[in-house]
């Protein structure tokens, strides 16, 4: 149970943050966008790599009847080693506790850096329910089978110190994107993500995506569901691996994508850095909407 002291909040004033005010005032909840259900994972709150404006802006512009966070929502390894938690960060945890308020229907199935909320599977956090895993069933009727990922880590790293030496990597990167990214937008630049294009050209990170994929979709076939939705990776993807459909809502951190499923059943990817680059060069449309 010490881990959890550790956060800035306390679970049990949780239930009533939604009552608080947030420091990003919220956009009109009718001109959102409405989905059946909505994933997203691998948003890293408590770190400098999370892109929490952009988590806003996405959270304020789509609604659902049901949504599942799928881990690394708030990311307790990196704030025991440093205890980073900005005003955005305390926004989107509002506003996930506001959506459970208005009756949206909120899963929370913890990874392995927000591991420490494990421990309250089974339990309601002001409508937030804490899940191992979950089973989504879409309109159409296919049985998905909802996880982070992290579980199958085991398998797909052999050797723990190459995992680790890929960390400091990662971090570097992480480091590079923000500076690169803070003069794109000083230059009035979209956001463009430097990991994403490096994974795409490191085959060493490709064969672990393809690795990673084919185990989960493998495991999804051997309990009988139709598919499988994960995180962890920070990769966005659909694609049916031998007859199994495999589902990766993305990230937060570089991709800044969702997963979500339409009313007829259909799912999609959000890619939200494009859908706010589109708007921003389109600001009438906006400003009709706004004003219709
Ligand atoms: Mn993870």
């Amino acid at each position: 149970m010490a881990t959890i002291t550790r956060l800035s909040f306390d679970v049990a004033g949780l239930a009533d943050f939604h009552a608080t005010t947030p420091t990003i005032p919220e956009r009109p909840i009718g001109e959102r966008r409405k989905y059946r259900a909505i994933w997203i994972s691998d948003v890293h709150l408590g770190t400098r790599g999370c892109n929490a404006e952009m988590l806003i802006d996405f959270l304020d512009h789509v609604d659902s009847d049901v949504m599942y966070l799928v881990g690394d929502i708030i990311d307790g390894w990196a704030m025991k080693k440093r205890f980073y938690w900005p005003a955005t960060h305390n926004d989107i945890v509002w506003r996930v506790l506001k959506r459970a308020k208005r009756g949206t229907e909120i899963v929370y199935i913890p990874g392995n850096h927000d591991e420490m909320f494990r421990q309250f599977t089974g339990l309601d956090f002001g409508g937030v329910k804490i899940k191992r895993q979950a089973i989504h069933t879409t309109a159409d009727g296919r049985r998905l089978l909802v996880l982070h990922g992290d579980e199958f880590d085991a398998i797909t790293m052999s050797h723990r110190w190459l995992a680790h030496l890929g960390d400091a990597a990662y971090e570097m990167m992480m480091t590079l994107n923000r500076w690169l990214n803070a003069v794109r937008r000083w230059m009035g630049l979209p956001y463009w993500s430097l990991s994403k294009y490096a994974k795409q050209k490191v085959k060493n990170a490709v064969s672990f995506i393809s690795k990673f994929e084919e185990i989960v979709a493998r495991e999804a076939g051997a309990r009988g569901v139709d598919g499988v939705i994960a995180g962890h990776i920070h990769k966005a993807e659909i694609r049916g691996i031998d007859g199994i459909e495999y589902y990766n809502d993305g990230d937060w951190v570089e991709g800044c994508t969702a997963l979500v499923e339409q009313y007829d059943g259909s799912m999609e990817i959000l890619h939200w850095a494009d859908e706010m680059a589109a708007r921003e060069s389109q600001p009438e449309s906006e400003a009709r909407l706004a004003a219709a």
